[in-house]
């Protein structure tokens, strides 16, 4: 075992291992771990270990079995018989925007919808203006803020949406910003949201900026900004017809796509993202039977956005019976954004998830870490086993199902990055 140990060097070509400086080991042990790593189940190790190598799960078990590690770990950490569980992935976010929508949420308390507000030019338009008004130095600023907040409660991979800019330049910016973040050790995913809603200098135009969008995509996909694509397809945004066109381009350019789909209205949106094979479908408030056989078909992940159900005060639930029934994986994340979901806690989303949505706490805490990698098409983590991420949260908890029953305050002790 130890042998194998010494020789673990993830991730390089053959050729570069003997010259490569073998990846720091370290040791966490006394822990109660949930690794997720079967299909069902917690995966409990009651007295866990973990070694790492550089940013990889090298070894995973019980503590006594743990095998001897001589010099070559650097570091130790006795987790004091702390619940470990694979890092949170928060796979649906617009985390980077200028503003707030606070005056907003007052309107809609008086009786004014989520729609009306939109018609009226206010809803995602404002938070666009104030996001064009923005250097991207400030857009960064803001953004960090907002990582270090849902790093602190657990997350160590989120997807960011563009969206907010609606312009080349804008929303490269806003892409730009992503991928700074990126660089400062949580995983980032990026997603071109281009078609989120009509820009001003569009109006009446809703197919010509369809088609611009459709010029800017490979712009944006050259300068390496952009890892899926997005669409907001309801009867305030964009037709199937015109999410379809950005769909096509972004299959002619090789990207993922996935879908804002039945959140207002069953639009028919999750139908037209199945059949481009769309890694999820999110929201799916109005998801009808329909919908439901296509993304079995399709293996495409039910995104559930419990925190902008609750913010709008929505009623009609998502079909989870229906959706478990036909085995489409469900996944759970913030939504964050100024206008519908501006909630910083994932763990809260996972209490939500099951209070409202009513998905067991094993379903819910799957939702949000390894259902949740597998919305953004990643294989390396939401679950711990050798090779993938050494992504850890560490909770001050006993048992995860408490991860759903706290809620509102936070419990993560720490969260673990790879190599970091
Ligand atoms: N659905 C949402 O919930 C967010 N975007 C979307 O397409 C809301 C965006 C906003 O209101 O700013
Ligand atoms: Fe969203």
């Amino acid at each position: 075992m130890t042998d194998f140990l010494e020789s673990f060097t993830p991730g390089l070509p053959e050729q570069a291992v003997a010259a490569a400086p073998a990846p720091a080991r370290r040791v966490w042990r006394h822990a109660r771990v949930a690794t997720l790593a079967d299909t069902t189940g917690w995966g409990l190790i009651e007295r866990g270990a973990i070694v790492t190598a550089g940013a990889r799960i090298a070894w995973i078990g019980p503590e006594s079995d743990l095998p001897a590690l001589g010099k070559a770990a650097v570091e130790e950490h006795d987790l004091g018989g702390a619940l470990l569980t694979p890092g949170l992935v928060d796979a649906h976010t617009h985390l980077v925007y200028g503003g707030d929508r606070a005056h907003e949420f007052e309107l809609r308390l008086q009786g004014a919808s989520y729609e009306d507000i939109a018609r009226a030019g206010g809803g995602i338009r404002s938070t666009v203006a104030a996001t064009r008004a923005a250097s991207e130095d400030a857009l960064f600023a803001l953004a960090a803020g907002r990582l270090k907040t849902l790093r602190d409660g657990g997350v160590t991979t989120v997807e960011i949406k563009s969206g907010y800019g609606l312009s080349f330049e804008d929303e490269a910016r806003c892409l730009r910003v992503a991928r700074r973040l990126g660089r400062t050790g949580v995983g980032v995913r990026t997603t071109s949201l281009a078609a989120h809603a009509l820009p001003p200098e569009f109006e009446g135009r809703a197919d010509d900026y369809i088609a611009a969008v459709c010029d800017w995509l490979p712009m944006w996909h050259a300068q390496g900004l952009v890892d899926a694509v997005d669409a907001f397809c309801e009867r305030i945004a964009f037709s199937t017809a015109q999410v379809e066109r950005v769909f096509a381009t972004a299959q002619s350019l090789g990207l993922p796509v996935k879908l804002h789909a039945e959140q207002l209205s069953d639009s028919g949106g999750a139908e037209l993202a199945a059949r481009f094979q769309a890694l999820s479908c999110d929201h799916l408030e109005y998801l009808g039977a329909a919908g439901i056989a296509a993304m079995r078909a399709a293996g495409t992940v039910a995104m559930l956005l419990p925190g902008a159900y609750h913010f709008l005060r929505e009623t009609q639930l998502p079909p989870v019976a229906a959706l478990r029934e036909a085995g489409v994986a469900m996944a759970v994340s913030t939504d964050h954004n100024p206008g519908t979901s501006p909630t910083l806690s994932l763990a809260l989303m996972i209490h939500l998830a099951c209070v409202d949505f009513r998905l067991t706490p094993e379903e819910a805490v799957r939702g949000a870490t390894v259902n949740a990698a597998r919305a953004l098409g990643l294989a390396d983590r939401g679950a711990l086993a050798v090779d993938r991420r050494a992504d850890f949260a560490v909770w001050d908890l006993e048992h995860p199902r408490e991860l759903a029953y706290w809620f509102g305050h936070p419990a993560c002790r720490a969260t673990i990055l790879g190599a970091t």
